[in-house]
């Protein structure tokens, strides 16, 4: 590690800032795969000592590459190479599920949770009518600490009487219920954060976001869910298997 961390000293007589070549050196590291997603980067006080560079050079060299969503930072626990979660675009799974099949520990932020009366676009996608009843569950979700995504799920009402009900897992309660979704589909589009899903999901204003839109419905068609949620671009990968179409 510390002959590949040399390789980050800047050259005092390029006329980029220090940190700028930090930033671009440590850059390079993590593209061209020397040092590797998931690994930690060693403490403050060894790189000065590895680079002979100040501690407010690399402060901003740090701060540029997680800003760039190619480093972040662990609380009480140092700064690692971000790995971007692979997911399918096609599996009918939750975020807890998930996150736990990934060996991490998922929580929620709730936003919002209740009943209430459905948008007319809500209305729609789920085929109620606007005097129907829905139940609303907005939350952040956090995996080992770290927000990853804010949902917006509504729920009709009779396929979720009790909004308290979903403490960690929407799915794991509409599995109990008996009206767990089997089939849906997904839209993706990128988007840039506004200021509102910037501060909640802890990236700078303006990143870039996967918009999500999921219709989901139960074995007889009935619509379980519309959800949408902002996912962010520099944490997520969709993954879609390709088939040839039939002639
Ligand atoms: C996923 C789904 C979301 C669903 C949620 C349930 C996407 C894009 N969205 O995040 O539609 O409501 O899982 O998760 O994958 P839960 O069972 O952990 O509450």
């Amino acid at each position: 590690m510390r002959s590949k961390l040399k390789k980050l000293e800047p050259s005092p007589s390029a006329e980029a800032p220090l940190y700028k070549q930090m930033a671009d050196n440590l850059r390079k590291l993590i593209v061209d795969g020397e040092i590797v997603a998931g690994e930690a980067l060693p403490s403050e006080r060894k790189l000065i000592e590895i680079t002979g560079t100040s501690r407010v050079t690399i402060r901003k060299a740090i701060d540029q590459l997680i800003e760039e969503g190619l480093l972040f930072r662990r609380q009480g626990a140092g700064t690692y190479i971000a790995e971007q979660i692979e997911q399918s675009g096609e599996d009918l799974t939750g975020f807890t599920d998930d996150a736990r099949d990934r060996g991490e520990s998922p929580t929620s932020l709730w936003l919002v949770r209740g009943i209430s009366s459905p948008t007319e676009d809500e209305a729609k996608h789920l085929r109620l009518g606007v005097s129907d009843s829905v139940v609303r569950l907005g939350r952040v979700r956090l995996s080992n600490d770290e927000p990853l995504a804010i949902e917006h799920a509504v729920v009709p009402a009779s396929m979720l009487p009790d909004p308290g009900a979903v403490q960690e897992s929407l799915y794991d309660v509409l599995r109990k219920t008996g009206n767990h979704p089997v089939s849906g589909t997904q839209k993706l589009r990128a988007a840039l954060a506004t200021p509102t899903e910037a501060g909640l999901l802890s990236i700078s204003e303006n990143s870039a976001i996967l918009r999500i839109e999921r219709n989901t419905f139960s074995a007889d068609g009935t619509p379980v869910e519309f959800t949408r949620s902002a996912y962010r671009g520099d944490r997520y990968a969709f993954i879609t298997e390709l088939h040839l179409g039939e002639e």
